[in-house]
């Protein structure tokens, strides 16, 4: 591909959550969130890290959107802690907790940075787990009146609104395989608890076409499923777990039902109220997906190779690492740009022309250590320049992207990993939290002064 002239209007940003960045969870009155609990749980993060301090964002958020202006970005996409403004999850506003928020939009704005705000990025307050959480049928209501708290608050200053973060990992690894907040192992509850996500979304999306004059939509992971081998059972495993984590959110948002895979890969934990046509309560169907979502948000990082294992519970497959000679992350996760480009070309085929947002994209390497004062963070350079390209290409074929998002802005509390991975553009030092611009963010700084690659 020659040079590509990004469109004059792409929004160039980075993108990070709440409990990852901010530390002080419970400051100026805000209430613990299910992360908060977990990170405290002896054995559930590595090194026994917490997100009390992580990158000390709570208090130096005016230097963060000073470092965000310096490095040329146009937006931001960060998350609010839901219990900082409502400390038991639903009920009084905690002012202290919103006005944190406020200042943060009103900097942002102030320097020209798009705000593009998340309303959750994982962390439930741990008042509404102790009601059940998301396999509580009120917690779509729960969420609605939360998102409306903020609209009333920020509409008029920020432009894009996220529902939800990745809804497939707060259902399987946070409710299933037990490994992120709130740490379940109930594969019974994944279908309800999926539900109710997707119920949350739709809530809030009505909540916001009574007041809201802008733009909402949904972040959800992608990833094109590949098998492993040519034999007909990974062939197979890789079409159940391309439903299981890319349509299962999707499909009912944006063509009315979940995908047929669904019951099959479930099985009896599968209700029978959903095999209907269009479920109830009812999803879009053809040609209303403006009513349930203004955009998409792309989570994009690798590819999934399948093979099929049939006591993995539920999909009956896993993923296998790819051959040795392939380019992988510290998280073990291939370097397939061609994905991304697939999974945007897939979007608009599948969905139809809705605008598409890159929310994620990055890669967790050991950088080196820095010499003559740079960091030189060469394989996170060749992943940002390579996915840039693939998401250029979809561009070319005529693809509504509208922005792009690196993950992440800060080396940051990586969830169960700690903070032993990192994918910052930025280095936080662990012991003075001091920033220091990767190369990587001075090569992103460059694409974004110049638009093309
Ligand atoms: O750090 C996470 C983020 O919170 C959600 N998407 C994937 C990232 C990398 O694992």
């Amino acid at each position: 591909m020659s040079s590509y002239h990004f469109p004059a209007n792409f929004l160039w940003g980075a993108a990070t959550s709440a409990y990852q960045i901010e530390g002080d969870p419970l400051a100026d009155g805000a209430g613990a969130s299910i992360w908060h609990r977990f990170a405290h749980t002896l054995g559930r993060v590595a090194n026994g890290d917490t997100g009390d301090r992580a990158c000390g964002h709570y208090r130096r958020w005016a230097e963060d959107v000073a470092l965000l202006a310096e490095l040329g970005m146009t937006a931001y996409r960060f998350s609010v802690a839901w219990g900082r403004v409502l400390p038991d999850g639903r009920g009084a506003v905690n002012q202290r907790g919103l006005d944190f928020y406020r200042r943060l939009v009103d900097a942002l704005v102030e320097r020209g940075i798009t705000p593009m705000l998340t309303l959750y990025h994982w962390d439930l307050p741990a008042a509404l787990q102790d009601r059940g959480g998301w396999r509580n049928p009120d917690s779509p209501a729960w969420f609605a009146d939360y998102a409306q708290v903020l609209f009333e608050a920020l509409d008029d200053r920020v432009p894009l609104w996220v529902t939800i973060n990745e809804p497939w990992v707060v259902t399987i690894p946070g409710h299933v395989d037990g490994e992120l907040a709130p740490g379940l192992r109930d594969l019974g509850a994944a279908p309800r608890v999926a539900h109710h996500l997707l119920l949350a979304h739709l809530a809030a999306v009505a909540a916001y076409r009574a007041s809201g004059r802008h733009q909402i939509g949904i972040a959800v992971n992608l990833e094109p499923q590949h098998p492993a081998s040519a034999a007909l059972a990974d062939q197979l495993a890789a079409q159940r777990r391309d439903a299981f984590i890319n349509r299962w959110f999707l499909d009912p948002l944006l063509l009315g039902s979940y995908p047929s895979e669904m019951a099959e890969i479930f099985g009896a934990a599968w209700p029978e109220e959903f095999m209907l046509n269009p479920p109830n309560p009812p999803f879009s169907k053809g040609g209303e997906m403006s009513l349930t979502t203004d955009f998409i948000g792309v989570n994009y990082y690798s590819r999934g190779l399948v093979q099929a294992e049939p006591t993995v519970r539920p999909l009956g497959a896993r993923r296998v690492s790819p051959a040795a000679e392939v380019p992988i992350t510290t998280m073990g996760w291939e370097v397939y740009p061609a994905g991304l480009t697939a999974t945007l070309l897939w979007l608009r085929e599948r969905y139809g022309a809705l605008p598409l947002y890159i929310t994620e994209n990055g890669a967790a390497f050991s950088d080196p250590p820095a010499a003559h004062g740079v960091i030189d963070d060469a394989q996170r350079v060749d992943y940002l320049h390579s996915h840039l390209h693939a998401a250029a290409l979809a561009l070319e074929q005529g693809v509504d992207l509208r922005g792009y998002f690196a993950w992440s802005l800060l080396d940051n509390f990586e969830w169960a990993h700690g903070y032993a991975q990192r994918f910052g553009l930025v280095q936080v030092d662990p012991l003075t939290l001091a920033r220091t611009p990767k190369r990587s963010a001075s090569v992103y700084r460059d694409v974004i002064r110049r638009g093309w690659i």
